[in-house]
């Protein structure tokens, strides 16, 4: 008899372990662990959401007639991890080998390499083949090239799919349609409605236990409303497609007071998890398009993020290795600042992307990448734990997708294998973006006196600090050039008020 272990972002019924085995022939493990649920200090409703959907994919296995252990965990007494979870299952040596579909994290795969001989048995690690490009798919792409760039794997990727194609041509002439993307918001726009579910007893059971037995994690537990299930995942799917996709890429970069989700899917954690499909979603946003109902531009941009940069990072994430998260290419040291687990600093536009973080668990791309992100960047935050701050706080947040965003998109601490030069951005960027900068205690107009926006001088002083390591990278020649025309005064005004900003930290 087998035994299969299901992971808590494994909650799919096509998952590869389950493929090709039956209920005759193999049962299920599914463990609530201690160890998976500490390892970083998680979002409550991170927390409750995996155990919550685990449960529900328990009954559906069991449904289909699978038999399965649950271990639901017990507050007083936690199965203290995966591998305890399997060691006590193994206990009657009724099993005579374990099936397990690659975890998403370096950390679970090289401890689970190991346990063929802890456990004195055959342990099947199977390739994960929810995702559209396998490891070796993209082996193969990256191979010999000098650049990995996401926009090559990506017209790659439609071509292999065939999605928005017009014979071996890209829909309606150019691959990409970014640059009519990045629209600002405005309040006076009607706001997409958003589907959101009531606990259902099991749920709310889950709820009950997050109080208890984790009384010093991160975030807001309730109200909680996101889908658990397959069924209500499916329901903010169509929800998202009716109702947001046809404004998806206007509005993409945009961001509002008030407004965390505007025009955004918010369907990531439930892709991740395995409550979605990914090319499922894809040719249902496709179909918008072909059937006039939502314009090109959103709908490429949309499945963009999906068969480009979802596909992209997971290549990137298992091909540089484990050391992969202990990159930092620029040297910085800083501590991660009190406020990004409080939300309490008078930036507002880190209140605001903070703030939703901590409430919802969620934060869209624009406030991962150019306000929480930019902001270590600048200030020199040690990128190891920033990313243990964003693995911990969103609930879509595994190693695998998490790591090349923040260690390579967001802090360039890979040294460019990702990007091609630091996204390093003034607070011009987020008043052009945003309506944050008008009510904020600093003035983002001012450079260096007391009130200035302290993005203006942290940007200037990032340039100055890094120059040894930046100065020779071609995409930033121009803003050097515009470092070097300012006066010895100006340049000190920056370093001084950059020192006072720091200093605050
Ligand atoms: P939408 O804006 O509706 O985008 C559509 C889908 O595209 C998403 O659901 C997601 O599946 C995919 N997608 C979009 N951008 C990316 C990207 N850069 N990488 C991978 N997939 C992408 N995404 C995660 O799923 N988990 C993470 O832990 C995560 N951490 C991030 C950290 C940083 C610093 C940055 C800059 C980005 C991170 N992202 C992460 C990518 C992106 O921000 C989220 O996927 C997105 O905000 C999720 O919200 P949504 O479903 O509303 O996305
Ligand atoms: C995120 C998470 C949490 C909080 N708890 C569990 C758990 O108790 N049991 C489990 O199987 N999975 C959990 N997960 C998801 C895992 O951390 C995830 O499978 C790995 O990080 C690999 O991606
Ligand atoms: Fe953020 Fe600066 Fe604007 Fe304040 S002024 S909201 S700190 S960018």
């Amino acid at each position: 008899m087998d035994l299969i272990l299901i992971l808590g972002d494994q909650l799919s019924p096509g998952m590869s372990s389950l493929a090709g085995r039956s209920p005759q022939s193999a049962e299920v493990l599914m463990a609530e662990v201690q160890a998976e649920a500490h390892y970083v200090p998680h979002h409550r409703k991170k927390i409750a959401f995996t155990f919550a959907a685990m449960r529900q994919f328990a009954q559906e296995l069991r449904d289909a007639g699978w038999t399965l252990t649950y271990k639901a965990y017990d507050a007083a007494t936690p199965c203290p991890s995966l591998a305890e979870a399997v060691a006590q299952c193994l206990e009657d040596g009724r099993y005579d080998r374990l099936i397990v579909t690659e975890p998403g994290e370096w950390r679970l795969r090289t401890e689970m390499e190991s346990w063929s001989d802890r456990f004195d048995l055959p342990v099947m690690l199977v390739e994960d083949t929810r995702f559209l490009a396998s490891h070796a798919d993209f082996e193969h792409w990256a191979e010999g090239r000098k650049q990995l760039r996401m926009e090559y794997f990506y017209r790659e990727m439609r071509k292999r799919t065939g999605l928005l194609m017009d014979g071996d041509k890209p829909e309606g002439g150019k691959w990409n349609y970014d640059a009519e993307n990045r629209k600002p918001a405005e309040a006076s726009l009607l706001m997409p409605k958003r589907a959101g579910f009531e606990p259902d007893r099991i749920t709310a059971e889950v709820l009950d236990l997050v109080d208890r037995a984790f009384p010093d994690a991160t975030g807001t537990l309730r109200p909680f409303t996101l889908a658990v299930t397959r069924e209500d995942a499916e329901t903010a799917r169509d929800h998202f497609i009716a109702q947001a996709l046809p404004l998806f890429g206007d509005y993409q970069d945009a961001m509002l007071t008030g407004e965390a989700f505007l025009w955004h899917s918010l369907l990531s954690t439930y892709l991740n998890a395995g409550l979605l499909d990914p090319m499922d979603l894809c040719r249902r946003a496709e179909a918008e398009y072909r059937a006039g109902r939502a314009p090109l531009n959103a709908v490429e941009g949309y499945i963009r993020q999906i068969i480009g940069w979802r596909e992209y990072v997971r290549g990137i994430y298992w091909r540089e290795g484990p050391d992969y998260v202990r990159r930092n290419a620029l040297g910085a040291t800083r501590a991660l600042p009190e406020f990004y687990w409080t939300g309490l600093t008078d930036m507002r536009c880190m209140r605001e992307a903070i703030g939703q973080t901590l409430e919802h668990g969620y934060a869209h791309h624009i406030h991962r990448l150019m306000v929480t992100g930019t902001f270590a960047l600048l200030a020199g935050v040690d990128p190891f734990e920033l990313h243990e701050w964003y693995l911990a706080v969103y609930t879509d947040a595994y190693e695998w997708v998490e790591a090349p965003n923040v260690i390579g998109m967001s802090q360039f601490a890979d040294g460019g294998l990702l990007g091609s030069k630091p996204y390093a951005a003034s607070g011009a960027y987020i008043d052009r973006m945003s309506d944050y900068c008008g009510e904020c205690r600093y003035n983002v107009k001012d450079k260096t006196d007391a009130n200035s926006c302290p993005f203006n001088s942290l940007y200037w002083d990032f340039l100055d600090r890094n120059q040894d390591k930046l100065r020779g990278n071609p995409r930033l020649g121009p803003v050097y050039r515009n470092w070097d025309r300012m006066s010895e005064e100006k340049q000190n005004a920056y370093r001084s008020r950059a020192a006072d900003v720091l200093a605050m930290l």
